[in-house]
């Protein structure tokens, strides 16, 4: 909190001048590189821990080689490739991202680190995050105080395992995870997640009818996991939350909102319960996700949300 000493010189300057200072240290050696197929989806091999990974990248159609964007990595769920999450959540549309890049990684097998029927260790698939980075701001001009990650189910759970790496999590500004599945750092007393930083935005939607990934917590197709509700107060904690978080019931009371203020700053945690969702992606419009899951559209939109609070957050300096 900035304590105010000299009032009329702080007031006067404190409107010009941001409340931290960003990061600025990200390699841009990727900006001044122009690339064909703007606003269509390319896809992009690398080698990381000596497999051959791949990735998708969405370019706004109008891209400019010489401006710094805000960069979106969307993380599938299982059974899955990055393209099913592109679709299902439309990430792409001028309304979300007409002035960011999305990236969709695929997964190894289908899934990401930290279920027990993953392909990729916990270590191979952060290794993984770190090279696409790499990757991506060598050939593309990325604002590196502006990247995110989301994620759908076990790629909402791996979300968090980034989050979690002080290394890999520090390059990003915010987290959201959409019905997210989180088998790692689970142990006895939460000491194995070590964020990069205090506070961390994170952001969760998650259903109160997923069978599969249950909001109660317990058995999941690929291990144990928490309840929601205690999975957000770890997070209350390490982000040194006040205890009293604010609710809000939305529509009918089908919706409830829960919002944090973390060291003064307002909804830095934040969680949307769906009481009639189940395993998919909030979505107003059906979706195949909704599909698959024996599911409608619901009240809210888990993009518009996301790509919102995402925009409220940019990475400070270390
Ligand atoms: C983060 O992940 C990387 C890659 O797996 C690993 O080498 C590193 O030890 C991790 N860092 C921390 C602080 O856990
Ligand atoms: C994975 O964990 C779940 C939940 O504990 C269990 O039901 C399942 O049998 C395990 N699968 C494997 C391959 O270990
Ligand atoms: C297949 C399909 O209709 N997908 C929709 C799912 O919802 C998103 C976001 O609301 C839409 O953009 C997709 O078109």
């Amino acid at each position: 909190m900035v304590k105010i000493t000299r009032l009329s010189v702080i007031t006067l300057s404190a409107a010009c001048v941001p409340a931290t200072t960003l990061y600025t240290g990200g390699d841009t050696s990727g900006c001044g590189k122009s690339h064909w197929f703007n606003g269509i989806t390319q896809y992009r091999d690398i080698q990381s821990s000596g497999v051959d990974r791949s990735y998708g990248i969405h370019l706004p159609s109008n891209y400019d080689a010489s401006r710094q964007y805000p960069t979106i990595l969307g993380f599938h769920g299982s059974s899955s490739i990055g393209f099913f999450f592109e679709v299902d959540t439309g990430f792409d549309s001028e309304q979300f991202t007409g002035d960011k890049i999305m990236v969709y990684p695929n997964g190894l097998g289908g899934a990401w680190a930290g279920a027990n029927y993953s392909k990729a260790t916990v270590e191979q698939d952060l290794q993984f995050v770190w090279d696409m980075l790499v990757d991506l701001r060598q050939n593309f001009c990325i604002d590196s105080a502006r990247i995110y990650a989301t994620g759908l189910s076990i790629g909402g759970g791996f979300v968090d395992t980034i989050a979690c790496n002080a290394t890999v999590g520090g390059e990003f500004a915010a987290f959201a995870p959409g019905s997210g599945s989180f088998y790692t750092n689970n142990d006895e007393n939460y000491q194995e997640c070590q964020p990069a930083r205090v506070p961390i935005p994170i952001l969760e939607i998650h259903g109160g009818a997923d069978t599969d990934v249950r909001y109660d917590g317990g058995e999941g197709e690929g291990g144990i996991e928490p309840s929601i509700p205690n999975w957000l107060s770890r997070w209350a904690d390490r982000n040194q939350c006040d205890e009293q978080y604010q609710q809000e019931d939305l529509f009918d009371n089908d919706v409830h909102h829960l919002s944090w203020t973390c060291g003064g700053q307002e909804g830095v945690i934040q969680h949307y319960k769906t009481d009639d969702q189940k395993h998919d992606w909030a979505s107003p419009d059906i979706n195949f996700s909704q599909i698959a899951a024996g599911d409608w559209p619901t009240h809210i939109s888990a993009t518009t949300l996301i790509t919102n609070f995402f925009m409220r957050f940019k990475r400070p300096a270390a």
